[in-house]
């Protein structure tokens, strides 16, 4: 790994308003997954473990918890000789005033100088709010060998989903991208962008500068810049990932991508360790089990206090069941209480709220009718 210059810019900023109760308080990356972690936590350990030694992370909207989560940097141990990890958020200039990211390659446009600093051959772009384990540095091979200026990592998708994703058309036998368009209406292909990107950095400065000096931009990479890079000819090339990887946009692919980690044949189960995912350690006491609970096919977390049944089900830290109350294919957030008689199943409960006794909240078809509780909400019979 060494002498390959490259530099990782993670986006943490969006807002990800489809998360509703979820992201009132903080944003996408902050939000707990998986009992002990952040979903930023994924992108992260796949930095440490691909040997990125630099990452920049943009942060923006809502970024409290995202900056105390983050506030213990040298957890994540990315100091040594090299690197750093280093939170950027918009901050204040000569003349202009604060000035507030706008698309995502706004958000690395601002951030020019700090990637000048390292001076990288090549710079990876990230989002804060996907679930995967990948090897970055298997990509920038190919990005290396294929000489390409710009390299996407894909994924097969679902026709139905296509159209929420940029969806690339490619050679196959090449892997050269021959077409891409961002959210198509009318998807011809499905094959999605991860929204993960490797560029030559002399390139990618060139096409940041010049698209803020048009008038009519989003300043998005998947509406301008990756377009843009296509019309001029450029060399594009799809890296094909071929694992486990989900965008955690709404409620229910958040509650889908938690009950993901229960199947050991999933290749994101946790426990396996080859590729482990680091969070923020606690100091929360272990999980306690009393003479009354049943557990099947559940991740349970420190804190947890259980007198009730659990079945294939995600509780995070701290959170308490009452007796006689039975959890099934749910996904409850820290420190929430679960009074006793109480019946939940295909929901996600928002952290320290409070189930009062005897509430049943059931949904048979979750696909479209998951149940959702809001951080903080009382829930009566
Ligand atoms: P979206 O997921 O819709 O599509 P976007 O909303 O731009 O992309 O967010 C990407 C990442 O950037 C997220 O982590 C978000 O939090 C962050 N972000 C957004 N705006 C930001 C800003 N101004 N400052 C800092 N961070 C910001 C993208 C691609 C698609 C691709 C999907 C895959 O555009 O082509 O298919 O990702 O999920
Ligand atoms: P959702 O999950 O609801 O789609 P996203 O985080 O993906 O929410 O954001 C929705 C849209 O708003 C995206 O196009 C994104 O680029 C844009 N956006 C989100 N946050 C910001 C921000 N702070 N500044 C500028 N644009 C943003």
């Amino acid at each position: 790994m060494k002498n390959r210059k490259w530099v990782a810019m993670l986006l943490a900023g969006g807002k990800g308003t489809r998360l509703n109760q979820l992201t009132k308080t903080i944003v996408k990356p902050a939000v707990p997954f998986g009992g002990k972690y952040r979903i930023i936590d994924f992108a992260l350990s796949n930095c440490k473990n691909s040997g990125v030694e630099t990452v920049g992370i943009l942060t923006q909207y809502k970024p409290l918890a995202l900056h105390s989560h983050l506030g213990n940097i040298s957890y994540w141990n990315f100091y040594n000789r090299y690197g750093s990890l280093t939170v950027l958020p918009p901050y204040q200039r000569e003349n202009t005033g604060v000035e507030w990211y706008e698309g995502t390659s706004h958000a690395v446009f601002q951030n020019i100088e700090f990637i000048e600093q390292h001076q990288p051959d090549y710079v990876l772009i990230l989002s804060g709010d996907q679930i995967y384990k990948m090897d970055y540095s298997v990509m920038l091979q190919q990005h290396i060998e294929t000489n390409a200026d710009c390299t996407i990592a894909v994924v097969e998708v679902s026709w139905e989903e296509a159209h929420r994703f940029g969806i690339v058309v490619i050679d196959e036998t090449t892997y050269k991208i021959k077409d891409f368009e961002e959210k198509p209406v009318k998807p011809t292909s499905n094959l999605a962008s991860m929204g993960i990107y490797i560029f030559k950095w002399a390139i990618l400065k060139k096409y940041l500068i010049q698209e803020e000096q048009k008038e009519f931009t989003h300043r998005d990479f998947g509406l301008d810049i990756i377009p843009s890079m296509l019309t001029d000819g450029l060399s594009l090339y799809a890296y094909y990932f071929n694992r486990y990887w989900k965008d955690v946009g709404t409620v229910h692919s958040f509650w889908e991508a938690n009950l993901d980690l229960l199947d050991k044949q999933k290749n994101i189960f946790l426990q396996n360790t080859e590729w482990r995912i680091h969070t923020v350690e606690n100091s929360d006491p272990p999980l306690y089990l009393d003479e009354n609970a049943k557990v099947h096919q559940s991740i349970l977390s420190d804190g947890c206090q259980i007198s009730g049944t659990i079945e294939q089900s995600v509780l995070f830290k701290g959170v308490k069941v009452g007796k006689g109350a039975h959890i099934k294919n749910a996904v409850i957030l820290p420190h929430t209480i679960i009074e006793e008689n109480v019946w939940i199943e295909n929901a996600v409960v928002g952290s320290k709220s409070v189930i009062k006794k005897g509430v049943i909240m059931v949904s048979k078809t979750p696909k479209v009718n998951l149940r959702v509780v809001g951080n903080h909400e009382i829930v009566d019979p």
